[in-house]
């Protein structure tokens, strides 16, 4: 279903693809102006729209202008949050109400992506990494708020795992606690990002993407709302070994310590600093993860659509 609520601007071809029932699949923004550097982060977002329509599905890039929820950016758009980069407020769901309310402009977290795409009617949204408890969390209380919005906003989440800059385990047990699955695409393990396994268990493992519609679709059917964390692995080619990373990531976090960087500036301090150590190599494996998670995301999209008609 369309909703024409007015503080929504959706391009037309998207409009239109929700019209008919076909499938759309929602981008944040934060990674482009958070997440990578420019200008590799605007030829990024590039490549991973193709994808979604090599895939046969409308992508729906979100963030927002001049205190406009906008789905789909223009090109100039696009460029303005890569070039921007961190001098664009990193908008959350607390966020949201205060950059309509001011006219401003915002690049949406997973959280807020998601509720901006269950307010145009997007269930499949692809992304690298979602937020989750910071190694630490059990005494700094830095919990990311995409893990509660999770548990209540109704769109499905393709991403590659949970980064092992986060406490992994306690990410896990938090998505447990407030009712998220965590599927695998063809793996039993959950993926850590830069490295294909993090030694934790999937609660499901799923081949195909139309079983993954058919999951969603019961979820729907019931009622349960939320959204599934399906967890893609980065290709095999462009994965990290574990080992070689986890020194990288302690000593960004110990950096990012000493600095007392805290709060929304943790997640964009460990990324670059972690591509600055690596010399550009987990930023390639970034990249690489990010198109392969469009792709997933494209097809399920393709599969609800089928399902839903
Ligand atoms: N993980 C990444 N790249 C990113 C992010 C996470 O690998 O760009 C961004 C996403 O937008 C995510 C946000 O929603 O960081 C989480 O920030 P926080 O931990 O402050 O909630
Ligand atoms: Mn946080």
């Amino acid at each position: 279903m369309v909703n024409l609520n007015s503080y929504l601007d959706i391009l037309p071809e998207i409009k239109a693809a929700l019209g008919d029932g076909k499938p759309v699949v929602a981008l944040e923004s934060t990674i482009i102006s958070h997440g990578m550097p420019y200008p590799k982060n605007v030829d990024t977002a590039r490549r991973v729209e193709a994808i979604v329509r090599e895939n046969g599905a409308v992508p729906a890039t979100i963030a927002i202008v001049d205190g406009r929820l906008k789905v789909g950016l223009s090109r100039d758009e696009l460029e303005y949050f890569g070039k921007t980069g961190l001098d664009v407020v990193k908008a959350s769901r607390r966020d949201i109400p205060f950059l309509v309310a001011k006219g401003a402009d915002g690049a949406t977290t997973v959280a807020a992506t998601m509720i901006i795409a269950a307010m145009a009617g997007i269930k499949i949204f692809a992304t690298g990494g979602i937020g989750g408890v910071h190694r630490d969390g059990e005494n700094s209380m830095d919990i990311s708020a995409d893990l509660e919005e999770l548990a209540k906003t109704s769109v499905n989440v393709v991403c590659a795992g949970i980064k092992s800059i986060l406490d992994i385990g306690r990410t896990l047990e938090y998505l447990e606690t407030v009712g998220v699955t965590v599927v695998g695409y063809k793996t039993e393990q959950v993926p850590a990002f830069y490295a294909r396994s993090s030694g934790f268990k999937v609660d499901y493992n799923f081949s195909k993407p139309d079983e993954i519609a058919k999951a969603i679709a019961a979820k729907d059917d019931l009622g349960l709302e939320g959204g599934v964390l399906i967890t893609n692995p980065v290709p095999e080619k462009y994965a990290l070994a574990q080992d070689k990373i986890e020194a990288t990531i302690a000593s960004a976090i110990q950096d990012m310590n000493e600095r007392g960087i805290k709060g929304k500036e943790t997640t964009p301090f460990l990324l670059a600093r972690i591509a600055e150590t690596t010399e550009g190599e987990s930023l390639e494996t970034n990249i690489e993860l990010v198109l392969n998670n469009a792709a997933l995301a494209a097809q399920i999209a393709v599969c609800c659509s089928v399902l839903s008609h």
